[in-house]
């Protein structure tokens, strides 16, 4: 930056339900780190409720120039003091609402205000909030676009109105919501094309129409997620002309995946996964004791080598609660000891005793816990299999540590992450017909502790984990792809 331009000052958006805000915020940690050079200070935007949590975090003490500033949630009166709590789906329709009425232009005005008048130069964020590319335009800023999933997922959004036309409405349920107020079921394509190969569609041949993200083909088309993720795809080619993050890294997306994408997205940056952007030092501080409260590594610590099965299925997904029972008995009758985060609202659901017979110690015993630290545990020598709903930073984290998965998608992206780890790249399986039973986890997590296959999906996952190593040692190609994305943003 030249002595007499203005210092930057970048605005993050963050889409702030799942585990969406928390990726973006390692994501802005590492570039405030890295845009500290450059005198840039940085604008973190996203709901009260939203940084409440990401403040409670662990490990999350904000560097000197990022700064957390709330937008509207949109809620009005339906946060008043003592309502219902407003299920999760209508959260994020009353967010958007609120983001695309003015709640964006609303966070810049107010991030300015904050950073003493200094005009916000540069909109990074979150393309689920896509109201921000038009708040950053009115600004007068570049919009730069964050992808926090996979291509694969990205290029079936942006292939969207393609899709329809060639395979038309799939039909199918929309994720329900059970009493826990969690997503908990899986919009399975029930329909005559479903196992077809999407040959003719570039990038997605090794995808089946039954793998596309509901609201792509299949779902409900109105549901806030179909109709954001519809209208990202249709505005992004447009909106996002300097370059777009994606959270993955070179060798992991096939060639005609990068292909496809690179013809309508010419400036992608391959500089996933984000976590492992943060410097070392931050990430160690953010593993153990804060961030353990519930004694996993120390746990892990009495298990041999690539002994334990380790059980998570995100932050929004759970089991129904017979296919939570049938996953108990598998993990039971599998014979490994396992560790198990479960939301402790789904604890009432497992099986009469099931707690305490799993906390006795033996063969098929278990720890399970409210929350983990999940990058240390995967990290952790004595995991050897990853049961998951193969939601992205998921899939990301695992492969990154070299451990192989059995995937049990539930909705979203999740069957086409699931498809990719099996089918694509081979560090794991899926259970098919997208239901848990009893001899099924059994089966799945002795083949991947005990299996030949299970070896065989150990090494490619190595392979994997070889290839992030390499991209994020100095030089290599995600530090490069991040270096360029910091020279980018810090334009003024
Ligand atoms: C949505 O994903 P989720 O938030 O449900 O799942 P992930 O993308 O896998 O992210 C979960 C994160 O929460 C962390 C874990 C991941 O970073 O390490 N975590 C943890 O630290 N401890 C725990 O006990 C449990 C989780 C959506 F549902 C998916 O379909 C999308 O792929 C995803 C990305 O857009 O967002």
């Amino acid at each position: 930056v030249p002595a007499s331009s203005p210092a930057p000052h970048v605005a993050v958006v963050a889409f702030p339900f799942s585990s969406h805000a928390a990726v973006l915020l390692a994501f802005a940690r590492a570039l405030a780190a890295a845009a500290a050079p450059a005198g840039a200070t940085l604008s973190f935007l996203s709901t009260a409720g939203s940084v409440a949590q990401l403040h409670g975090a662990a490990g999350a003490e904000l560097p000197g120039n990022l700064r957390f500033v709330e937008v509207p949630d949109g809620a009005g009166a339906h946060a008043a003091k003592g309502a219902v709590p407003v299920p999760v789906p209508r959260q994020m329709e009353l967010f958007m609402a609120a983001a695309e009425a003015g709640g964006v232009k609303a966070g810049l005005e107010a991030a300015r205000a904050a950073a003493g008048g200094a005009r916000v130069s540069c909109v990074v964020g979150d393309v689920f909030v896509w109201p921000a590319a038009d708040a950053a335009a009115a600004a007068g800023a570049p919009w730069v676009p964050v992808w926090t999933a996979a291509s694969c997922a990205l290029l079936a959004h942006l292939r969207t109105d393609a899709l329809r036309a060639d395979i038309g409405d799939q039909g199918s349920k929309r994720p329900h919501l059970d009493q826990r107020l969690c997503v908990c079921i899986c919009a399975a394509t029930a329909a005559s094309r479903a196992d077809e190969l999407l040959v003719s569609h570039p990038g997605l041949g090794s995808y089946r129409v039954r793998d596309l993200p509901d609201g792509v083909v299949s779902g409900d088309f109105d549901y806030v997620i179909s109709r954001l993720v519809h209208r990202m795809g249709q505005l992004l080619p447009r909106a996002a002309a300097a370059a777009v993050a994606l959270n993955t890294f070179p060798g992991l997306d096939p060639p005609d995946v990068t292909a496809a994408l690179a013809e309508t997205l010419p400036n992608c940056l391959p500089l996933g996964p984000y976590h492992l952007l943060l410097p070392k030092e931050s990430t160690d501080a953010a593993a153990p004791a804060a961030g353990d409260p519930h004694g996993c590594l120390a746990w892990l610590d009495a298990h041999p080598a690539r002994s334990v099965a380790y059980v998570s299925f995100g932050t929004v997904a759970s089991p129904r609660p017979d296919e939570l029972r049938e996953l108990a008995a598998g993990l039971e009758s599998s014979g490994a000891p396992f560790l198990w985060s479960l939301r402790e609202d789904s604890w009432p659901l497992l099986p009469p005793g099931f707690l305490a017979c799993a906390a006795a110690g033996g063969a098929g015993s278990g720890l399970v816990v409210p929350w983990a630290p999940q990058v240390a545990v995967l990290r952790h020598a004595s995991v050897g299999a990853f049961v998951t709903h193969a939601g992205w930073a998921s899939v990301l984290e695992g492969v990154s540590c070299g451990v192989p998965m059995a995937c049990s998608p539930f909705f979203g992206d999740q069957r086409m992450n699931a498809r990719s780890v099996a089918s694509v790249w081979g560090f794991g399986a899926a259970f098919e017909g997208a239901t848990m039973t009893r001899a099924g986890v059994a089966a799945a997590v002795g083949a991947l502790l005990r299996g030949e296959e299970g070896a065989r999906m150990r090494a490619r996952a190595q392979e994997l984990q070889a290839a992030v190593a390499a991209a994020f040692a100095p030089g290599g190609a995600c530090r490069r792809n991040f270096d360029k994305f910091v020279e980018i943003v810090c334009r003024v």
